[in-house]
């Protein structure tokens, strides 16, 4: 299959490259460096330093003999992103060139600005570019599962049958995110839905939870294909965030109650999940939707996890409740449904203590690294 991978750099986007091609696929991946400038501007760099697009490339070459071609763009430019199609022609996309943080989001209306602009005009033009150069071309869109939100109510996957008055309907399902960034995933997925009800566009929406995790069998063959590894309070995620506290003799930052519990997953899943959507594309004309999370914690629980391995590594990891900076609710129902990926054949790598301990030697490794004034800001939603 040609893929062509729109965020090519990002900390998802590079390990997907890598794993496509190691699986015998034809990649393109572009990215616009985004994130590093941010993070460069932010003072917010990765605890591990990652050569850029182009020295990935060369490096994964040496490494595995396989090619993943890279370009420098912008998908916000329409007239590059045609380019690239026109050139690569491919049979599938997969949509990561986002700006992915909520916290980036809610830090000033220039960033607002930028967030809104950058998520909404990077899909339509994927979408206008698949329409021009191959209508068949499957899209694969990174969603999130914050788009739902943390309703009273079990989350089903992607849509919900209403009966009102007598008569009944299916529609996407009801969502109220909690982040400007959320809101714009809400946004880009109602565009989608709407061409593909009037292209007949085939999609895949991919509602993931928050990601962690460092190692793929592609970045384990040399350090220098390890994904971009952030740990500050604007890039970073929270359990990732959590090891590297931990390691820093840190205070673990527990937002609030911590009773927030979301579906996560680790790296290695998301790569499967993508290959999954990608081997059984979407009909024509049809937007389907996954739940991508293979299980749910609550921030506690999380700080817990990483405490107790922490501990039995001789660390002495605190945890403590700060004032949540953000707007959510700290203690709520949350059952999402996740049934369409394991059907499809997910193999779930479960969190566990080797997996924990794995990532702990890396963030012990690179310890020198840390900033801790990265790792705390308060960027407030209010
Ligand atoms: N949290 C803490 N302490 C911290 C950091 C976060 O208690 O130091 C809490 C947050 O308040 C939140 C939860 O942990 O309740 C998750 O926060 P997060 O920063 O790990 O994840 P989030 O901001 O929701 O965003 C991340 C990715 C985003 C993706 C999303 C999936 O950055 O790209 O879309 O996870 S989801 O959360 O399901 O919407």
């Amino acid at each position: 299959m040609r893929v062509l991978v729109a965020g090519a750099d990002g900390y998802l986007g590079w390990p997907t490259c890598m794993y496509l091609s190691e699986r015998g696929h034809e990649v393109l991946g572009f990215d616009n460096f985004f994130r590093r400038k941010a993070a460069k501007e932010l003072d917010s760099e990765p605890l591990v330093p990652t050569p850029d697009l182009e020295q990935r490339s060369d490096i994964w070459k040496s490494v595995s003999g396989k090619e993943v071609n890279v370009r420098i763009g912008d998908a916000t430019d329409y007239d590059f992103l045609l380019s690239v199609f026109r050139e690569f022609k491919p049979d599938a996309v997969v949509h990561y060139a986002e700006q992915p943080s909520a916290p980036y989001s809610m830090m000033d209306h220039e960033k607002a600005t930028f967030t809104l602009r950058n998520n909404l005009l990077s899909t339509l033009n994927i979408i206008y570019a698949v329409k021009e150069v191959n209508p068949a071309c499957h899209i694969v869109k990174l969603g999130t599962m914050g788009e739902y939100g943390t309703p009273n109510i079990d989350i089903e996957e992607g849509w919900l049958e209403i009966e009102h008055k007598g008569r009944k309907d299916k529609f996407l399902f009801p969502r109220q995110s909690g982040s400007l960034y959320h809101t714009t995933k809400i946004q880009d997925t109602d565009m989608i839905w709407l061409y593909v009800r009037l292209w007949g566009l085939r999609v895949t929406d991919l509602m993931q939870g928050p990601v962690y995790g460092l190692s793929t069998d592609e970045a384990d063959r040399d350090e220098r294909l390890l994904p971009n590894f952030h740990y500050d309070e604007i890039f970073g995620t929270v359990l990732n965030r959590f090891v590297v506290q931990a390691v820093a003799d840190y205070p673990l930052t527990v937002f609030g109650k911590g009773g927030q519990t979301r579906g996560y997953l680790n790296l290695r899943d998301t790569m499967q999940c993508v290959l999954l959507a990608l081997t059984s594309p979407a009909g024509e004309g049809e937007l389907r939707v996954f739940n991508q999370l293979t299980e749910t914690f609550s921030v506690n629980q999380i700080a817990e996890r990483i405490k107790r391995v922490g501990d039995e590594r001789g660390l002495n990891v605190q945890i403590k409740s700060i004032e949540n900076p953000r707007v959510e609710l700290e203690e709520h129902y949350y059952n999402p449904t996740s049934t369409g990926l394991l059907d499809l054949g997910l193999e779930p790598h479960y969190l566990n203590d080797e997996i924990i301990n794995g990532f702990f030697d890396i963030a012990e490794k690179y310890k020198s690294n840390i900033n801790r004034d990265a790792i705390f800001r308060g960027v407030s939603w209010k």
